[in-house]
């Protein structure tokens, strides 16, 4: 979908695996460590240097995001993303709408042109799919007008249901019907 000249796209897929952008988001953990889901998988295909570098930036906060280099990743940039625990870090959308704007601005200083994000905090910290993507998209469309050097947006869902919950949820939020631009 095109956005005020920015693309804004869902693919099913592993987020370790996104070797045409060039900034990818870790769902992280307070102590940039590796750990389950997506923070695992990056730790692991990045390998153990990406621990030693977070260990300076660490801890960080629920809706904070903070900038490393990708190590063995495709990528160029990982920008790690504390998003909240449903329910516990309150107020969760606040937080969760946080994490989205502060990645986008941090890449964008950064001059970075292509972001994937994962679906933050929909795994271990509980967020619901669908509330959380409607946050995600209405942030991410509130940011687009500012963002100068970040051309392309993609999300990756790991799972079909996931992936179907955010093109829909994308499409409405944007007022537009399956199908058109
Ligand atoms: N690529 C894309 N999406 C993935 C992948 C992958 N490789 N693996 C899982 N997902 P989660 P959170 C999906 O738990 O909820 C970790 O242990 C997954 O299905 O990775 O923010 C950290 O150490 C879900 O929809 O992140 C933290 O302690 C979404 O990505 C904590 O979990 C996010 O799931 C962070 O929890």
């Amino acid at each position: 979908m095109r956005i005020s000249g920015k693309t804004i796209e869902c693919v099913q897929g592993d987020i370790t695996d996104q070797p045409d952008m060039e900034a990818i988001v870790n769902a992280a953990n307070a102590g940039l460590r590796s750990g389950g889901g997506v923070a695992g998988a990056i730790h692991r295909a990045a390998g153990p240097g990406l621990e030693a570098e977070c260990r300076s930036l660490a801890p960080i906060r629920p809706g904070e995001a903070v900038m490393t280099t990708a190590h063995s990743l495709p990528n160029r940039h990982v920008i790690h993303c504390l998003g909240p625990v449903y329910g516990r870090d309150r107020p969760s959308d606040v937080l969760l709408a946080s994490c989205y704007s502060n990645a986008l601005r941090l890449a964008d200083r950064a001059g970075i042109a292509s972001i994937a994000f994962p679906a933050l905090s929909t795994g271990a910290f509980g967020y619901p799919a669908e509330p959380a993507a409607r946050i995600a998209f209405r942030t991410i469309l509130a940011e687009l007008p500012a963002l100068t050097a970040v051309r392309r947006i993609r999300f990756v869902l790991f799972n079909e249901s996931d992936l179907k919950t955010h093109q829909r949820v994308l499409e409405e939020t944007a007022g537009r019907k399956p199908g058109q631009g």
